[in-house]
């Protein structure tokens, strides 16, 4: 019998993720900006979002693009002034639809007025307020390797010890050990809070709590360690994080999603547990990382497609092993993932459409908190890296000097194929409103090159086409907001032997639905709508449906009494 599920705003919210210098520029200087986005609040309204993720807005030098953050209270000049925000989160909410800040506070910036002190020298008081080390043996304390490449500890000559950054040598990691980090970073949520927020996005929360001994990790590639065994799902992050709820979150009523690298079902358990004394929900990555490493040619990097059968065994394990303990969240894309439509679906140009409806259906079904990331809605693709002069994202470059130009262990057409396919980049190309210059997105020279196909592919053709994917979109949000099958059902699920259709059934009370879709562009078998038994389609991407198949992509699902 399932556990009667409490009801709440964030379970039954769709979430839209919206990566600021890529969403829409008011002031022509080809960077996205605060007053851009509150411009596009009514086509977000159109859309029916209930809640809007803003990708880190605070000011930053950029080396992460805004996740290296030196000031926590100030907007970023790109993106504009703190009026810019109030006026943003004001009109947001006459509209009904929440703003959730990104909230990252495992690192800041090296230009944080924190780190600055802290590396000023060695009985500085906020010298604890960072993780630094002794050389061992005169080198790095340690092998971990830096989610950017290269050695996560950074020297400074100043005071001749090493630094910990598990991302940019200008992202140095906070010591949550030390409580006056704690107390800073408590204050200063609260004062967004307190300015009136809806909630938080906690970028990489599952690495707060360092294993105290810093060993080395089991080896890559016989130069780095990984750093993920000793850095994620540490000693004390569920006590951080329950202290976090107690003395912040508690006392407001927020959307909280960690975003949990390495986080497995158990831990998720704790960081999203149904009594409420951490987060949510939390962002798992098992469903976007199914690569062998066989499959990859080196680390993350890899120009093969994941297979729809591995998807499949992640995604529903999750919905099951979590129902009546903790929350899902629900995506394909972000902003370091590449386009849903072109990693799994198929981004040609006769069936683009028809599978980014199925990949929306097929995720907008499951129970937990949708997120849609800004373009998903209107099926942009990927698009393609002629050279590393193209790419903009640190992840990428680092990994080409150390590839393709340091170890010389990756050619550079290969990587640049890996790029194409998996880059941050592809997800990070400006937002394709209009067929006109730049994509409707800037009138100056963009930061970061437009998809050529936006001319085809714009919110402007979606907007005037009854069929697009934005209107496909629009009802998917809609028929979650009107049936609560959808948000509270239990998932089962079904046909789990099929190499093409992934479907499975929700059941609230006496309600029944069926959810099928074809992930290939082949006519597949699917017995699951038999004529003689009545239901009700509540929504498909073919006008027709043949019994006892599914065409190419073909999406269905339907409603009927048990
Ligand atoms: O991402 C953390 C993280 O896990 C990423 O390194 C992700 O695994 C990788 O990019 C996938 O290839 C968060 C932010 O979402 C990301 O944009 C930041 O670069 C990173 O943290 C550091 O703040
Ligand atoms: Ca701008």
């Amino acid at each position: 019998m399932a556990v009667k599920e409490t009801h709440a705003w964030w379970k039954e919210a769709v979430i839209y993720q919206i990566y600021p210098r890529s969403f829409a520029d008011s002031n022509g200087d080809g960077i996205g900006d605060l007053q851009g986005i509150t411009e596009h609040l009514p086509y977000l309204k159109k859309l029916g979002i209930d809640v809007i993720w803003l990708s880190p807005v605070y000011k930053s030098p950029n080396d992460d693009n805004g996740y290296d953050i030196s000031d926590y209270r100030d907007i970023m000049d790109d993106f504009g002034t703190m009026e810019d925000f109030d006026r943003l989160l004001s009109r947001a909410h006459s509209l009904d639809i929440k703003i959730v800040m990104d909230l990252v506070v495992n690192h800041t910036s090296d230009e944080h007025a924190w780190f600055v002190e802290s590396r000023s020298s060695k009985d500085n008081p906020y010298r604890d307020y960072y993780i630094w080390k002794e050389p061992k043996d005169g080198k790095e304390p340690n092998n971990w390797e830096s989610c950017f490449s290269g050695s996560a500890w950074e020297l400074d000559e100043r005071t001749g010890m090493y630094y910990l950054h598990c991302f940019s040598k200008k992202q140095p990691d906070l010591n949550w050990e030390n409580e006056k980090v704690r107390d800073e970073v408590f204050d200063m949520m609260t004062w967004w809070c307190e300015k009136g927020i809806d909630g938080f996005r906690m970028d990489v929360i599952s690495m707060i709590s360092k294993d105290p001994r810093f060993p080395d990790g089991p080896d890559k590639d016989g130069i780095f360690g990984s750093l993920e065994p000793y850095v994620c799902n540490g000693p004390h992050v569920h006590e951080y994080l329950q202290e976090m709820n107690q003395r912040v979150l508690s006392k407001y009523d927020l959307l909280t999603v960690g975003e949990a690298a390495g986080v497995t079902i158990e831990e998720a358990k704790k960081y999203a547990n149904n009594e409420g004394t951490e987060l949510n929900m939390v962002f798992q990555f098992e469903h976007v990382s199914t690569m062998h490493p066989s499959q990859c040619v080196v680390g993350k990097w890899t120009y093969q497609k994941p297979s729809m059968e591995d998807i499949r065994v992640i995604l529903n394990k999750w919905q099951i092993e979590l129902e009546g303990k903790a929350w899902n969240s629900l995506y394909w894309d972000n902003h370091d993932q590449p386009r849903a439509v072109s990693r799994f679906g198929n981004d040609s140009d006769e069936y683009r459409v028809l599978s980014a409806k199925m990949l929306a259906t097929c995720l907008h079904m499951m129970k937990g908190t949708p997120y849609i990331y800004q373009g998903e809605e209107i099926g942009m693709t990927n698009t393609h890296f002629e050279s590393i002069d193209d790419c903009r994202d640190i992840e990428a470059i680092n990994a080409y000097h150390q590839y393709v130009e340091e170890h010389k262990s990756v050619p550079e057409d290969i990587m640049l194929r890996c790029f194409d396919e998996i880059s941050r980049d592809n997800a990070r190309t400006p937002m394709q409103w209009t067929s006109g210059s730049n994509g409707g997105f800037t009138t100056g020279t963009p930061w970061i090159g437009v998809n050529p196909n936006y001319r085809k592919i714009n919110a402007e053709a979606a907007l005037s086409d009854p069929d697009s994917v934005f209107y496909y979109y629009q009802k998917l949000i809609r028929l979650r907001h009107e049936n609560p099958v959808i948000v509270y059902g239990v998932f089962h699920p079904l046909m789990e032997d099929s190499p093409s259709v992934y479907a499975y059934e929700r059941i609230l009370d006496d309600q029944v639905l069926t959810v099928a879709c074809n992930w290939t562009a082949r006519k597949q078998v699917c017995p699951l709508f038999p004529k003689e038994q009545l239901r009700e389609e509540l929504i498909s991407n073919y006008s027709t449906h043949e019994e006892g198949f599914l065409l190419p992509y073909e999406a269905l699902v339907t409603i009927r009494k048990q």
